[in-house]
């Protein structure tokens, strides 16, 4: 009787299990488009007509992570079972000899967001519960505030703060350079906003001018808009360690949220340069392609922020990976969020940042783009300096296949950076 009871028993277990039907991969398509920039996007079809989205995008080489998904990897995806994220990640990582960089984990990243796209359809719930559900009932995020002046960046800090925004950039122009990161201009030719360069646009940069300006810029900053809201600066990874860890001192008395990029990490330990010398809170991450790169930032504490981006760090898969790794040492995420990363790119960190404990803000530029929402139909909500995820199963997104063909690539440079002796520096 008993063993009768337990074969009936493990049978139907079994039975369940057969009923998670196999989602074979029958296309994978690609598309390029440029609804005011360049976007790659990933649709993965399934046999049964269930598709999900990913975002590829890679500013400046959009075309060569296009090329490796058509070429390289939509031939090996056909007729596997979409259900297997994690083996396909594997596969596509692991299993091929040259692992890691740009355009490879961009090209990773797509699958992947559209693999959990699709497993939430099918599931028929938000990609966020499938991660585990909420840790929090909205994404706290920061708006930017770029100006031609120090005033005229507080003057649109003011009317962000009117907006509900609690956190926010600020940048500035630099008295005596032509161009400075960040900075619109009344050209609206500033790299956020591209539609085409042909050729990279050549800045210049001065650190001694830099300085001048920002320490003043969080002065004023603070005397005019109170301690009550969060700042946060970007440095675009244009000091040395050195004047990096001068420029955390010098803005410890306001109060930064965080400083971002501050110093290229190639080497990780420039990182302990700085963090020995200020208390002023350090982020970076956004051109970071795997784990590998923040690994002893993170496990040495040399950092208080994580902001790798979906899209460029391998996906959702390997982003909730990072995410707990850095738990593990005090390190929140706050993942990049410029506007060429494509809406697909910012539905996956909707669901990832509702659903890491440790997760802490997401960078908002918003897209306010009528060609951008033709082609990305998404569905998030913005309140209060806060997002509200959305519910609709899978990643809460849709991609218009003709939209985007309307809208053909064109060549896009992001600009390079000299010295005003004309050597070449970090843009
Ligand atoms: C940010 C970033 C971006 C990058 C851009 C490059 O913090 O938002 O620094 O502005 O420059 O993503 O493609
Ligand atoms: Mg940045």
């Amino acid at each position: 009787m008993l063993s009768y009871l337990i074969n009936r028993f493990s049978k139907s277990f079994y039975q369940i299990g057969v009923r998670v039907k196999m989602l074979k991969i029958e296309q994978v398509k690609v598309f390029v488009c440029n609804p005011g920039r360049n976007f790659v996007t990933v649709k993965i079809i399934t046999e049964q007509g269930i598709y999900g989205i990913g975002d590829a995008t890679l500013n400046g080489r959009e075309m060569a992570v296009a090329t490796m998904l058509e070429e390289h990897i939509a031939p090996c995806l056909i007729g596997r079972d979409a259900h297997n994220i994690e083996d396909i990640w594997q596969y596509l990582y692991k299993g091929v000899y040259w692992r890691k960089g740009p355009v490879n984990m961009a090209a990773i990243a797509a699958i992947d967001m559209a693999l959990w796209d699709i497993k939430g359809k099918v599931a028929n719930l938000p990609v966020y519960q499938l991660l585990g559900g909420k840790s929090r009932h909205a994404v706290n995020l920061y708006a930017h505030a770029n100006g031609e002046s120090i005033s005229d960046t507080l003057d649109k800090a003011e009317a962000l703060i009117k907006q509900g925004f609690k956190a926010i950039r600020l940048q500035a122009a630099i008295p005596g350079l032509a161009v400075t990161y960040g900075v619109l201009g009344d050209k609206k030719d500033y790299f956020e906003l591209q539609g085409s360069r042909p050729l990279p646009p050549e800045e210049t940069w001065s650190t001694k001018k830099y300085f001048a300006m920002v320490v003043e810029l969080f002065k004023q900053a603070r005397e005019r808009l109170g301690d009550q809201i969060d700042f946060l600066h970007d440095v675009h990874s244009r000091l040395t360690p050195i004047e990096s860890a001068r420029l955390g001192k010098l803005l410890e008395p306001y109060d930064l949220f965080f400083l971002e990029d501050a110093s290229i990490a190639e080497n990780q330990d420039n990182y302990q340069v700085i963090r020995q010398h200020t208390t002023t809170p350090l982020a970076i991450g956004e051109t970071y392609n795997s784990i590998w790169e923040c690994k002893s930032l993170i496990q040495n504490q040399h950092i208080d922020f994580i902001r790798t981006a979906a899209t460029h760090a391998g996906g959702i898969t390997a982003m909730r990976r990072i995410a707990d790794f850095a738990n593990l040492f005090n390190v929140r995420t706050a993942p990049h969020g410029a506007p060429d990363l494509s809406p697909i790119c910012f539905a996956a960190h909707m669901h990832l940042n509702i659903s890491a404990p440790n997760f802490a803000i997401q960078e908002f530029v918003g897209f306010d783009n009528e060609q951008l929402n033709q082609v990305f139909k998404h569905n998030y909500t913005v309140e209060s300096g806060m997002a509200f995820v959305s519910d609709a199963p899978g990643l809460g997104i849709d991609f218009d296949e003709d939209a985007a063909k309307a809208l053909p690539y064109k060549r896009s440079y992001l600009p390079v950076s000299r010295l005003e002796d004309g050597t070449v520096w970090n843009w």
